[in-house]
């Protein structure tokens, strides 16, 4: 056996309240979702300061594994108000696929339209069914304006069966998310996005926690040293989040 087995869980999909059920029509149909108080002013304050610091160490817009950065980071892996919808939506065999910081400077401009799934998806699955999915969760610490780029989406195109267009071209249904700190904003990984260009005075900060079926390939290796403390101190859920088993 390549792996602990008790870290696999026992059921696929957890029971859901009436909200849970509602807020998962509205993904599964639209390709978003924008979830509520999903962390505190205080944690808003932390993240701030730690990808502060981050990124005056990295110097560069992106910033990868960011789980090693800063012990600060670590309680979005499993953060429940996003954790809980991830589920919902995903199943409980839930991994990540990646954890990364974007901080967008003055005068960055706007992002092309695309979708961050990079395979093939065919809207109606394969004659087995299987539709890989892939979250991305983006946590903006700073409010988003017209003025410093909100993140531009077209509800219902993680369904469309031909590739975003080149550009940024406008979109008659395309809508502007106004993002405040405090929400997450989950987008279905095949969703037609971009951020918009930052024509404020100001950086403009988002850490992103993007999820996945577990049995797909996560971009992380999963093996830092905060990464690897987190896993082999942390729940099964957490142990399975960071890819505890080499092979199935
Ligand atoms: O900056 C944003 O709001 C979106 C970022 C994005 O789509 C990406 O990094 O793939
Ligand atoms: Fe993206």
């Amino acid at each position: 056996m390549a792996y602990d087995e008790s870290v696999v869980p026992l059921r696929m999909n957890p029971d859901l309240t009436p909200e849970l059920e509602r807020e998962v029509r509205f993904f599964m149909k639209w390709g978003y979702l924008v979830v509520e108080n999903a962390i505190s002013p205080e944690q808003v304050e932390s993240l701030r300061t730690a990808l502060d610091e981050s990124f005056a160490r990295n110097k560069s817009q992106f910033i990868h594994e960011l789980l090693e950065e800063d012990d600060r980071f670590g309680f979005l892996l499993d953060n429940e108000p996003v954790f809980t919808r991830m589920k919902a939506i995903l199943g409980n065999c839930v991994q990540l696929h990646s954890a990364t910081a974007r901080v967008t400077s003055p005068g960055e401009k706007d992002q092309d339209w695309h979708r961050d799934g990079p395979w093939p998806v065919d809207p109606d699955g394969t004659p087995y069914g299987s539709i890989p999915g892939q979250i991305n969760c983006g946590y903006y610490l700073d409010e988003l304006t017209m003025e410093n780029g909100p993140i531009v989406i077209v509800p219902g195109s993680h369904r469309a069966a031909f590739k975003p267009p080149l550009g940024h071209p406008t979109f008659p249904d395309e809508k502007f998310i106004l993002a405040k700190p405090g929400q997450a904003i989950f987008f279905n990984g095949w969703l037609f996005h971009r951020g918009a260009a930052n024509n404020s005075e100001k950086h403009r900060r988002a850490c992103m926690m993007c999820y996945q079926n577990a049995w797909m390939k996560s971009r992380e290796p999963f093996n830092g040293p905060r990464v690897t403390k987190l896993r082999k101190n942390g729940s099964n859920e957490i142990k399975l989040l960071l890819g505890d088993m080499s092979a199935w």
